[in-house]
């Protein structure tokens, strides 16, 4: 493994660990927010936690040290428009930040991630994926059920935090490139889960495909 290579696995590591345990703080402030399915959102926050000592893990096995504190500066502006949204009781806000975009962005990341994995990360990121899929229908489903009366709110959220995404990936084009995975394809990859997420809440498939392709930069 060259130095180029630790480097920057030390950095996108450290990015997915604070992604993963933020996701965890995230689950628990949303139930508190939603208190009718707090014991689902409970788990799904212990799921999150896990997967953040599985990451950990890959690390560790791998002898790096990831960069806590540049991964938790990459995810503030994020995770600070989450808190604002739990702040000020926008449950639809809350719900389309950590389980429609976040998940979305967790997903594209693991699949591109997924051919050049190691062989000790390799079923960690298998199993990872199946439960990202799980907390992507949650915020799918619960969204999906207060349609057409949220599409407004889900469009404002996605105009101020899908930016952000895209500026987080921007600084960790070249680390992601350095570890095998084409920034473009990641990208790509969002769109389309991200995309897919919307269709499911009751977007017309056009309508998703504009809203997320002028966003994500790609209209
Ligand atoms: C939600 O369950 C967790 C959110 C974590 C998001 C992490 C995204 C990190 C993107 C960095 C580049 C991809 C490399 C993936 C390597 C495992
Ligand atoms: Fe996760
Ligand atoms: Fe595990
Ligand atoms: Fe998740």
């Amino acid at each position: 493994m060259s130095a180029a290579y630790r480097d920057a696995y030390s950095r996108i590591n450290a990015l997915v660990i604070v992604g993963e345990g933020l996701a965890d703080s995230h689950f628990r402030l949303l139930a508190g927010l939603l208190p009718e399915d707090r014991d689902d959102l409970m788990r799904l926050a212990a799921m999150e936690g896990h997967h953040a000592r599985d990451f950990s893990g890959c690390g560790r096995q791998l002898g790096i040290r990831p960069d806590l504190p540049l991964a938790r500066r990459l995810f503030a502006p994020l995770h600070r428009l989450f808190r604002e949204a739990v702040r000020s009781g926008d449950r639809v806000s809350a719900l389309v930040i950590q389980c429609l975009i976040v998940e979305s962005f967790a997903v594209a990341a693991y699949r591109c991630y997924q051919p050049v994995a190691d062989p000790f990360a390799a079923p960690i990121i298998q199993s990872v994926l199946t439960d990202e899929a799980e907390h992507l229908e949650y915020g799918g489903r619960w969204l999906a059920a207060w349609f057409p009366e949220v599409a407004a709110p889900i469009a404002a959220c996605c105009e101020r935090a899908v930016p952000i995404v895209m500026a987080m990936l921007q600084s960790v084009r070249d680390d992601m490139k350095a570890i095998g995975i084409d920034p473009a394809e990641l990208v790509g990859e969002f769109v389309g889960c991200f995309q897919a997420a919307i269709e499911t809440v009751g977007f017309e498939p056009r309508q998703a495909r504009g809203l997320v392709a002028r966003l994500a930069g790609r209209a």
